[in-house]
Formats: structure tokens, C-alpha cells, sequence
């Protein structure tokens, strides 16, 4: 019953440039999706220089900040947004540790990618974050709110 009362957590999750070239869009979205967490908002678009370097705003005096944002911009990024129960902590537990050197099997770093530089996802890493990138990158009508009929069955 709590679905029709409480909008469920929700977080930020894109597709960096090296996985939408490497062919890894829907690949990504149905680990998510088949958890059962819902997708709420979703964009392909490339993001400027000046865009990056916002939303990397936190790692700007790391050495990587420059090409982090190079490779950021240089292409094609989804950007969605997900909603579900621990969506935040649990969507980090799907991505899997920063290097994918280090991201166990069955994560999605750790089935997919090989270096830190191209990890292929990025994944809100807390509640405040998330507010933020979802602020960042979507207007507030551009997140859609509906029941599916899959949530009866999770909650
Ligand atoms: P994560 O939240 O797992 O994406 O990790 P961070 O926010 O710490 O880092 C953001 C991105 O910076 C990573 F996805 C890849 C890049 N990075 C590097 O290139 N080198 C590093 O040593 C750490 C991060």
C-alpha cells in the first residue's frame, strides 16, 4: 500500500561515453530494471566540457579532474533516473567498485570494463549527491511518476 502514499528514493545513474559506444545501453538498463527498480527519467545527450566539470564538481582538485571531463564530453551519455527502495545504496552495489580491476564478478564494472578511465558507469553515491545530479540534469517535469504493476509484487 505504501507505493500510492511515499515516493519511493531515487537516483542518479548515466552511461558514460565508453559504454554507449560499446554497445552496453541496454545491457545496463535490464540489470537494474530486472531488480525491480523503476526507471523515472531518461536522456541521450552529450554533455559540454563546462557540463562535466559540474557534475564531477566534487573531484576537481583530483589530478585525473581534466580528462575524467574530456572523456565525459566526448560523446553520446544516457542519463536516468531510477526509483526504488535503497535504489542509491544498492544501484552502487550493482555498478561495483570505481576500478573495475577491483569490482567483483557479477557487478556491472566488474563484468564489463577493464580500467578505471573507462568504467563505463556513473552512479549517485549518497542522498545528498543524488538530489543534486537530478537537479543537475533533469527539470523537474521531466521526471514521470506511475505505478507499474510489477511494484505490487515488490513491496
Ligand atoms: P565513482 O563514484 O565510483 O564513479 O568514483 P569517483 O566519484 O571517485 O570517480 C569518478 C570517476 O573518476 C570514475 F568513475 C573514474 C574516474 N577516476 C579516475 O579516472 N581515476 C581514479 O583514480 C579515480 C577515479
Amino acid at each position: 500500500l505504501s507505493i500510492f502514499f511515499f515516493q519511493l528514493e531515487r537516483t542518479f545513474i548515466a552511461i558514460k561515453p565508453d559504454g554507449v559506444q560499446r554497445g552496453l545501453i541496454s545491457e545496463i538498463m535490464s540489470r537494474f530494471e530486472r531488480k525491480g527498480f523503476k526507471l523515472v527519467a531518461i536522456k541521450i545527450t552529450v554533455p559540454s566540457k563546462d557540463f562535466a566539470q559540474k557534475h564531477y564538481h566534487d573531484l576537481k582538485t583530483r589530478a585525473f579532474f581534466d580528462v575524467l571531463c574530456d572523456v565525459f564530453s566526448s560523446g553520446p551519455v544516457i542519463a536516468m533516473v531510477w526509483e526504488g527502495e535503497g535504489v542509491i545504496k544498492y544501484g552502487r552495489k550493482l555498478i561495483g567498485a570505481t576500478d573495475p580491476q577491483k569490482s567483483e564478478p557479477g557487478t556491472i564494472r566488474g563484468d564489463l570494463a577493464v580500467v578505471v578511465g573507462r568504467n563505463i558507469i556513473h552512479g549517485s553515491d549518497g542522498p545528498e549527491t543524488a538530489k543534486d545530479e537530478i537537479n543537475l540534469w533533469f527539470k523537474p517535469e521531466e521526471l514521470v511518476n506511475y505505478s507499474s504493476n510489477a511494484e505490487k509484487w515488490l513491496y
